[in-house]
This record gives structure tokens, sequence and C-alpha cells, in this order.
């Protein structure tokens, strides 16, 4: 077993060899019987199980304290497979302990069961996306059933299923209400094979998320979440999860959320107005501090401020400008910013006005300025940008330096070299090195300089200033931007929530009311699901066309459906009470159990779900629906189960965790999962070893068989050294499991486990009390990883099911103190005194110690000390001579 030695603490060559030992007379006595069967064992113990549903949360009555564990919703896809037996192993294994420790632990389970995937598969094999869905529930259910989770089973849903997603759209009309749904047109990613938009979250490095293929832009008319109004709120909340997420999903929320500081800037338009903006052009900018460096602004090709420039233009200009526009629709995002691209633009022919210098400036086109970032405008100053250095020397523009980045800031002196003769060398060019000669601009703080009334500033001081300046003129003031975008939900598939809209007559929007939802979605029969570029619904005409609710005139159903995220942004409510038709979580529940204490899942979901659910929580917190503004106080996300370093998948094949689980057993499996290192680590598949953890389940199973006292026996006698060591491991449990230490957990019990093996062999034997308790707390501690072997092993010592509510005994602490040994204390060569030290106590301490007993010091009396010789820990002799 690869890791045992790393994730065990304390080992010392001594136990090491005796270890060695043992493990010979181990295998010897593992030929002789080979009797644990864990098929045997997973056979008897399922059933009863299923029988007795004991994991079921929340009873009439029921007064512990409550714990809320989740793992990710699972997407049926297809059978059980690695990644899901890591994660649920791990979110098993908390749930398992929090029940051990005596709380009504809510631990549910349900399938997140829209979505593209199910629809293309199922198309794919000409079937029915709500057929293969539900098989492979089915299919899956039945493989997570057998690997012995501890789930309540009786709060299981299904996204697909109408008492579902009738509350999605419950929850669109909650947001459609509070205009935090609404309709645009804009361009949008649109996935040429899915023939769907997608969110900007489902693009990975310019592909779909799903398929691969490239992403294309398509100016469409979609319907998006305003997700964008709490972007502040997201990223400020985030600090209420430090420490209890992990930092790196902090992070990547932070990263996406992307906030900048800076200022907006109006500059006035020359010529005509145009449509969108009036008579001015406003950019954002983080360094509204280089204003006076400004020699050109630049629009995005796509935005319709450029389009509008370029309309009021010379007519040569607007040729160009629909040319240019053209090619750069063509290029992805991640291109267009890509800093060592080669930079295209064109001028408009158009010009606005410096707002503190009233300079002419002239406007470009320039693809890479985004239309959807800021304002789609950008104020290019060249000698401090490098995007706007490398387009000004593209196209011959003025680069005017206004921070001098060699002027010191702090007007200490500068410290020189010094030449052979001691004198300081004095810098050859003072000056800022000229960009336009360099090829690189000064991007970094320095002393403000042909910047008028912010001459001699620093970039923090002239930031503000110049604010101030703006401000009073009214042409700019401070703002801030984000990369986050609205949430676009719509997409043109079927297999997904209706959007609760009918579109009236007049083309007005007209919301379902809430007492005709759900809007259930249509059979498959006669449609054609064949991605088209519009929703298939659109072509289910009985379907489609409905009455406006308002007055029963002709209306047509909104035929998109939502994004499956939205189903899983609120999911852990809907498991307070899954079959509530009356509403979708009943207020009093959720105080009660949310937010979930513990979540559990993978880092893949660190991004869009993570903020998703994290959105719809303070959404509903606003509403007066909840009254915490987290989803998650805790998540875990484990790390990935790898082949020959690669994560394992169907496609490429690899190990199946299918015939692992025939072949060593799940609980085999789920000890593999858990001792391969710490949760949040990749590990090789190749590197661990579940015939190992096979063995080690059947050498404890064994023991239970062997104890020779009965359950009611009094530990107090036992084997001390053997007691010692089990209260050591409660002592230490809960901390390791609360720290995700689970790999150091398993390491515990496997030292425990050869412990006992010791004392039955060669000690006290199988009927000392201590072996009893030690092998009851390995069964309780083990059940958390090896539920059917602790199931049984519980059984042999003599108790009734389920060993699941045996619960965690607290340590002894009269067991939990250091062992001491005697130390003899002798004055030539009598024993004078004795005294308990630690059996690692130094030399000079014990001396130390022997010097100042009181009894030793009068046996000296006041002859001289001539010799000590120390023997730690056992013994200290003085030797003495008379005095003088
Ligand atoms: C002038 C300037 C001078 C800028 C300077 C930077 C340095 P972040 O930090 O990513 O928020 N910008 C603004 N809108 C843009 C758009 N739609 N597409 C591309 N670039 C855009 O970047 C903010 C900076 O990115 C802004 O500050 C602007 O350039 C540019 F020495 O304005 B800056």
């Amino acid at each position: 077993m690869a890791n045992a030695h790393a994730a065990s603490e304390e080992h010392d060559a001594e136990e090491h060899d005796a270890e060695e030992h043992d493990a010979e007379e181990r295998d010897a006595e593992e030929r002789d019987a080979p009797d644990y069967d864990f098929a045997a064992l997973q056979a008897k113990w399922l059933p009863v199980w299923e029988e007795a549903a004991p994991y079921v949360a929340g009873k009439p009555g029921d007064k512990r304290p409550r714990k809320y564990v989740l793992d990710m919703f699972p997407y049926p896809s297809g059978d059980l497979h690695m990644g899901h037996a890591e994660a649920f192993a791990f979110g098993d294994i908390i749930a398992r302990y929090w029940m051990q420790r005596g709380f009504d632990v809510l631990h549910p389970i349900g399938w997140d069961s829209f979505g593209l995937p199910a629809e293309n598969a199922a198309i794919k094999r000409g079937a029915e996306p709500r057929a293969w869905t539900y098989e492979n529930i089915a299919t899956q259910k039945n493989s997570f059933k057998r690997y012995g989770l501890a789930l309540d089973w009786t709060r299981e849903l299904h996204t697909s299923d109408p008492e579902y997603y009738k509350w999605n759209q419950w929850l669109f009309l909650k947001l459609y209400e509070k205009g935090l749904a609404y309709r645009k047109a804009s361009w949008v990613n649109w996935c040429p094979f899915d023939q769907t938009v997608l969110a900007n979250e489902q693009v990975i490095d310019g592909h779909c998320e799903r398929c691969d293929h490239l992403v294309e832009k398509k100016k469409l008319t979609q319907w998006y979440f305003k997700i964008t109004d709490y972007a502040d709120r997201l990223l400020d909340d985030l600090k209420q999860l430090e420490g209890s997420w992990p930092s790196k999903v902090i992070s990547m929320q932070r990263n996406w959320i992307g906030r900048s500081t800076g200022a907006d800037v109006d500059f006035r338009l020359e010529g005509a107005p145009a449509e969108s903006v009036g008579d001015t052009i406003t950019v954002f900018t983080t360094r509204p501090d280089t204003l006076y460096g400004v020699t050109f602004m630049v629009v995005a090709p796509d935005s319709d401020l450029a389009a509008e420039l370029a309309a009021g233009s010379t007519p040569e200009a607007r040729a160009a400008f629909a040319a240019y526009r053209e090619l750069a629709q063509k290029s992805t995002e991640i291109e267009r910013q890509d800093a060592s691209r080669p930079k295209t633009g064109i001028p408009l022919e158009r010009f606005a006005v410096h707002p503190l210098t009233g300079e002419r400036i002239p406007i470009w086109t320039a693809d890479y300025v985004l239309a959807d970032y800021g304002h789609g405008a950008v104020m290019g100053v060249p000698a401090h940008d490098q995007r706007d250095l490398d387009f000004a020397l593209a196209f011959g523009l003025p680069v005017k330096i206004v921070v001098d980045t060699n002027a010191p800031l702090t007007g200490a002196i500068p410290v020189l070299d010094l030449d052979e003769n001691g004198l300081a060398i004095l810098p050859d060019d003072p000056a800022p090195l000229d960009p336009a000669r360099t090829g690189q601009a000064l991007g970094g703080d320095g002393r403000m300089i042909n910047s008028g009334p912010l001459d001699g500033l620093s970039k923090q001081n002239a930031i503000k200033r110049v604010i101030e300046v703006l401000g009073e003129a009214g042409t700019g003031r401070a703002s801030k931007t984000y990369r986050l975008r609205d949430w676009l939900i719509s997409r043109q598939r079927f297999w997904g929530t209706p959007i609760p809209i009918v579109h009236s007559a007049s083309g007005e929007l007209v919301p379902v009311p809430e007492d005709q939802l759900p809007v259930v979605l249509p059979s498959t029969q006669g449609l054609d699901l064949q991605p088209k570029g519009q929703s298939p619904l659109a072509a289910a005409s009985a379907w489609v066309q409905t009455t406006d609710p308002r007055d029963g005139s002709p209306a047509l159903r909104d035929p998109d459906t939502m994004d499956t995220f939205v189903d899983s942004s609120w999911y852990f409510l809907r498991f307070l009470d899954p079959n509530d038709d009356t509403k979708a979580f009943d207020p009093a529940l959720a105080e009660r159990w949310a937010p979930v204490d513990q979540y559990v899942g993978g880092v893949e979901h660190a991004i869009l779900h993570l903020l998703y659910a994290r959105f719809i929580t303070k959404v509903l917190f606003d509403l007066g629906y909840v009254s915490f503004t987290e989803p998650f106080a805790a998540t875990l996300n484990q790390g990935t189960v790898l082949t020959a370093g690669k994560k394992m998948s169907k496609s490429r094949g690899g190990v199946h965790l299918g015939d692992e689980l025939d072949r060593f057993g799940v609980d085999a499996i789920r000890l593999t999962m858990s001792f391969a290192g710490p949760p949040e680590d990749n590990f090789n598949w190749e590197d661990v070893s579940p015939a190992g953890s096979q063995k080690f389940l059947a050498r404890a199973w064994r023991i239970s068989g062997e104890v020779a006292s009965p359950p009611d026996v009094e530990w107090k006698g036992g084997d001390r050294a053997l007691r010692r060591q089990t209260h050591r491991l409660l002592a230490d449990v809960p901390g390791l499991i609360e720290g995700f230490k689970f790999n150091v957990v398993v390491a515990r019990l496997m030292e425990l486990v050869n412990g006992i093996r010791k004392t039955i062999d060669n000690g006290p034997g199988a009927g000392d009390p201590a072996v009893r308790e030690a092998i009851e707390v390995v069964t309780v501690v083990l059940s958390l990883f090896a539920p059917y072997t602790a199931e049984d092993m519980w059984q042999r010592l003599g108790y009734e099911p389920f060993v699941a509510w045996a619960g965690l005994r607290k340590a002894d602490p009269t067991l939990l103190v250091e062992d001491s040994v005697t130390a003899v204390l002798q004055v030539d060569g009598k024993v004078r005194d004795r005294v308990e030290v630690s059996p690692r106590i130094a030399a000079d301490e014990l001396e130390q110690l022997a010097r100042a007993s009181a009894a030793v010091v009068r046996s000296v009396g006041d002859r001289e000390i001539a010799n000590v010789i120390v023997r730690a820990p056992r013994l200290v002799n003085i030797a003495t001579r008379p005095a003088g």
C-alpha cells in the first residue's frame, strides 16, 4: 500500500521489525483461513439496510443537533464511475462520522437529469431522452445502493420530473418579477455542433465545453439572469467562506467575477452624435491618472457604438468598417485577447475631444477591444499600456509619456554602484526610456509629468486627483467593471425546463401565472430533436400554440428551455421536502437545515455551479425566503482518480469501477480511495492497492470473531498499552476526520489492528478486555470507510445492527497521558530515591532531577560530588568524596 508509511505518523524501527514479523505470520494465517468473503457480506447486509431505511433524517420528534452533508448532484450519463466512487466515498465518511457523533444527519441524493448530454446520447441511439435518462438513473441508483452509501433515499428527486421543474419555473418568475430575468439581443456564444447558445462559462478556451467544437459568435435574443447586479456581494461574501472553502476555489470565484476599479471618462464627440451614446463616448479605465497621455481612442468593432460612428463617417470609412467588422467576428475572444497577436484596426475618421486638454483625439476601431467589457471603448495610452503601444506603433500614432517611472517616489537617495575610484556611477539615461523606441510600455509607478494639475503626483494620488477634476467638470467619475457577465440561461434544446413565458400576439412577454405551473414538456412523439438552431419545441405546434393568460387570445409559448445550471442552483433546498407540492421549499425547514454544512464534489464545479448557487441563494435571501446568504458553509473538492497520469474516461479506457468492485468488493475500493492520500490530491489507480485494503479488512474482520470476552466485559483491567493505543485513536479521530485527513485515520486503524493482533498472539490473548475494546473502536471507525465489513464485525462482536449508530466513544484522558518509567537515584551505589520520568527523558534533565532530590541531597551531605553516571531513563549514580 503505497502511502501507508507516508500517512502514518510515528514509526520507530523497532515497531517496524515487529510489524514485518507479524506480516509473515499473518500471511500464513490468511492462507489457512480464507474466510473473509466480501461478496457474501454485501449480499447479507444490503437487504437489511434496505429493509430498515436507516438513514432517514428529520424524523418527527428527533431533537438531536443537525448536520446537512451534500454530495454534488450526479448527472445520469451512464453508470457510476471512478470519479463518483471517490467523491461519494468521501461524502459518506463525513456523513457517517456525524451520525456516529450523534447528529441527525441529512445526506440526500437526487439526479440532475435534464441536459444536453442525455439529449445528444438519445438522438445518437434513436432513443427518447426521457426513457434514456430514467433508465440511467435506475442503473446508477442500484450502483449507489450497492456502494453502501448512507443516503436518505426517501428524498430522492430528479430535476426532469415536472414535480421538480415546476419550481424552476416558479424561481424564474420570481426573478422576472424582480427584474432579474430579462431578454436582450446580443452577441452570444454559439456552438455550431450542438446548435445552441452557451454561457461564457461553458466556453473553454474557445471551445464548447460539451462537444469541444469551436464556438462562434451570433447575435441572438436570449434570456438572461442579472447576476451582475450581485457581483459585489458575490465577491465580498467570499470572505465569509475563507478557511472553510478551499482557497483555490475562492480565488477562482474571485477571478471569474474579476472586479476592476478605476474611472469612467466621458469624451465629447465631434460632429453628429451617435445614437447609443449621444454626443459622448464613455470609456472605462483602471488608469485615469494617465488621461493626459491619451493619443487615440479605440472602440470594439462589434459594438453598436462603432457601427453608429461609422454610419456618421465618410463612405470610405463606412466600407472599410463593414469589412473589418466581418473579419473581426471570425476571431474568438481568446484570439482577440492574445497579446502576441499583431494588432489590426482601422480609423473611423471620427474625432473626440479630450475632456481636460481639449485636444482632438482620433477614434479607431480594433478587435483587441471587446464589445462587452467596460463600455466597449478604451482611451489609448500607448506610453503606459502595452496593447495600446503595440497598436500605436503599428499605425504610427503618437506616444506621450505622462509617468516618469524612473523618478523615485519616496524622495530617498538611490543607492548607486561605485567605480574602482569609489565614485558613484551615474546612470547614462536618467530620463524614462522612450516606449516608442523600446517597444516596451512603461507600466510601473512613478511621478506624473506632462499632466497639468497632476504633475509631480504619485499614481495613487493622481488617480484620486483626476477623478476630482473630472467630477467637477462633470466628465468622469470613479467606477468599477467586472469580468462577470449576465447569466445566459435560455437553450434551444428540448430536454430542459420550459421557460414559463408566452408571447402575446402583439409581441408582449407574459409570465405564465403561478397557478398554471408547471408548463410541462410535450411528448417527443413526432418531434425532430436534431439540433437546428431553433428549439425543437417551436415545432411542437399543439404545445407552442397557447392562449394569453390575460385574455385568452392566441399566443405562443417561449420555445426555449433553461440551462441545467438553473436546476442545480437551488436543489439543496428542495431536498428538505421534495414531496411538497405547494411550494419550492419550506422556509422553516430551510431555517432548520440549511445552509449545507458540508458540500463535497469536483473542483470542475468550482466556478459555475458554485457561483450560480451562491447567486440564487442571495436572491432568495433578498426575497425573504432564506435567512442566510451563502448556500454551502464548507466545501471539499476531491482530487481526480487517474490512470497512467490521465483522467479516466470511457473513451480513453482505463480501469472500470465495476470490474474493480467485482474483484475487490465495495469496502476495499472505498477504503483504497480514502487511503490514497489527502482527498484533495489526484492519484494514480496503479499506485494504490485495493488488494492490500482487502487484506487489511480481512485481518480486522477475523479479529472480530476471535474476541473471547463478552460484550459487557469491564475494560479497566485490560492490557494498558493496547488501551492507550485505542484511546489515542479515539482522541484523534474527530480532528482528523473534520480536517479531511481520512488517509491518516486509515493508517491509524491499520496500526491499531496490528496492535490487537500482537496482544492476541504474543500478549495476554483474545480474552483480554482491551482486545474487545480495541476491536470495537476499530469497527465503529471502520464503519465510516467500509460499512459492510464493519456491520458484520459488529454482529460478530455480539451486537444488533446498526453499527452506524454505535457512536464514537470519548477517549479516556487518563489513558492519554504519557508513559513513565521509574528512575533509580543512587548515591555511591546505594538507592536513595525513585522518580517517575518520561521514557524519553534526556540525560542532563535526569541528572538535574537527581541533584534536586531531597533524599539525594541529604545523602550527599557535605561531601563533594566526584562523578555522576547517568543511564537515562533508568539510573543515576552519584559518586562522592570527602569535601576539601
Ligand atoms: C487606459 C489605460 C492606461 C489602461 C494604462 C490601462 C493601462 P482590466 O484590468 O482587465 O479591468 N479596457 C477597457 N475596456 C476594454 C475593452 N472593452 N476591451 C479591451 N480593453 C479594455 O483592464 C482595464 C483596462 O483595459 C482599461 O484601463 C482599458 O485600458 C482596457 F496605462 O485605460 B486602460
